[in-house]
């Protein structure tokens, strides 16, 4: 690895950095490089109190709830396109009655429940932003090492709701521990007698769910097994990283609720894929991190990771749309917040899925799998999370980037659209 930087230095590009590298497990450590110009040393716990303090500059937002009725318009409603009628935003839920509420014409437009993705890296504030004015209303941070900077993303009002991850869980030892190490070594786990430790350090600051990485060198499997159990005998979800064939198996074997990422060696075979689905888990793609991958190092194969989704698809597996969005300066393999998720949408397609299946894995079948019962479609009582789209995503799907209007819990995107 070419990385030279300081232990023990917390800069928030450290964070990124692990999860970058948490892709390229295995076979594929070198992928990525540093520009050699990159000074390290932003404070995440500054980027904490100034996102905090971003909060309460915000607070006045909530003001421009309002009621409103977008008229004459077509309704993707999670599912299906629904013939033109009325929807209603009231306050922060769609509502029924239209009565009193300012006027839209939607004719000739779309309104789709705002997009989930389900894997990505946010820091700051203007990555919200910019998830937001594409139209992303939910996102997952797939990484939480400093807890205050997790937290101080969630629940900004008028914002991309962010839903985060508990630190990656990783062995001493491997790439992603090795990064880790750089962090916080107090993070790794050099063996299962540190599993139960670690679980409970991160279920104390209360994740989401919890994350952890299959690779090679890495956890061992009984490692990664009581993980699996012990955090849903918390409740928790499980997500588990995995990038080549083996951690793929390694997972599916765990039980863990998702497996993200696509194989960048080679696909699974049909008894694996139908091992997956008896266990009824979950997979997202992250396709465009994929490419992205595959771009920096030629060797990784961006068809093993498309036949991969193709097969997950063909056999039934649900699949979620995530982007691996990720922003630092100085690093090879960024993948831009918001706009990534409808290249996302188009890289779905190309490996075989429906233009309504690729909907539904960004809208009800992400919010379904992940257990938000408030989001997701477009039906009274639920979060208006709402993307007004020219043109029809059913026949086009570039037509999701088309887009006039972005609601976040019932508030409209102030800020440029797209
Ligand atoms: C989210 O923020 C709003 C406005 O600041 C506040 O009223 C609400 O209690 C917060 N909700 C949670 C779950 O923190
Ligand atoms: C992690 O770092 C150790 C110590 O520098 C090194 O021996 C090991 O090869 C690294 N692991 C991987 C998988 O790169
Ligand atoms: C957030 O980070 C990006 C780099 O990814 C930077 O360009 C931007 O200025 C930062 N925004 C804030 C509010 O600090
Ligand atoms: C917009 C905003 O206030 N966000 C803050 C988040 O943290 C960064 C890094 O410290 C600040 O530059 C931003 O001002
Ligand atoms: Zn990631």
């Amino acid at each position: 690895m070419r990385f030279e930087l300081h232990a023990y230095d917390m800069s928030p590009f450290l964070v990124s950095i692990s999860l970058i590298l948490a892709l390229v497990s295995g076979d594929f450590v070198q992928c990525c490089q540093l520009d050699p110009t990159f000074q390290p040393g932003l404070d995440p716990l500054a980027i904490a109190a100034d996102n905090e303090s971003f909060r309460l500059r915000r607070r006045d937002v909530t003001s421009s709830l309002s009621k409103t009725a977008i008229k004459n318009v077509q309704i993707f409603d999670g599912y299906r396109l629904l013939a033109p009628s009325t929807v209603v935003i009231d306050g922060s839920t769609i509502g029924v009655d239209a009565r009193g509420a300012q006027e839209i014409d939607g004719t000739g437009f779309v309104l789709l429940p705002g997009l989930i993705d389900s894997h990505c890296h946010p820091e700051n504030t203007t990555h919200l932003e910019d998830l937001s004015r594409y139209g992303v209303t939910t996102a997952f941070n797939m990484a939480t090492f400093i807890p205050q900077l997790g937290e101080s993303l969630k629940n900004q009002t008028g914002l991309t709701d962010i839903i985060v991850a508990s630190a990656p869980a990783s062995a001493t030892g491997s790439v992603h521990g090795n990064i880790t190490a750089r962090i916080d070594p107090t993070l790794l786990i050099a063996g299962q007698y540190e599993a139960q430790a670690w679980l409970d350090r991160q279920l104390a600051w209360n994740p989401d769910f919890v994350k952890i990485v299959a690779e090679n060198p890495g956890l061992d499997q009984s490692t990664l097994d009581l993980l699996t159990s012990r955090s849903h005998k918390r409740q928790k979800k499980v997500i588990c990283h995995a990038a080549t064939h083996d951690a793929v198996v390694q997972a599916m074997m765990a039980g863990v609720d998702q497996i993200h990422h696509s194989t960048l060696d080679r696909p699974v075979d049909n008894v694996v894929a139908g091992q997956i689905l008896a266990k009824k888990q979950i997979v997202c793609p992250t396709l465009s991190i994929m490419k992205a991958i595959v771009a920096q190092r030629p060797s990784a194969s961006y068809e093993a990771a498309r036949e991969y989704t193709q097969l997950i698809h063909r056999t039934g597996i649900p699949i979620i749309a995530g982007t691996d969005a990720n922003l630092q300066q100085g690093l090879m393999l960024e993948v831009p917040f918001g706009i990534s998720m409808h290249e996302e949408l188009e890289l779905m397609i190309d490996a075989g899925m429906s233009n309504a299946d690729v909907l539904r894995s960004a809208t009800s079948a992400a919010a379904d799998y992940w257990g938000l019962r408030d989001r997701g479609r477009v039906v009274p009582g639920l979060r208006a999370d709402l993307l007004l789209i020219e043109g029809n995503p059913l026949k086009n799907i570039k037509a999701t980037r088309n887009i006039k209007k972005v609601w976040l819990n019932g508030i409209e995107f102030d800020g440029r659209i797209g």
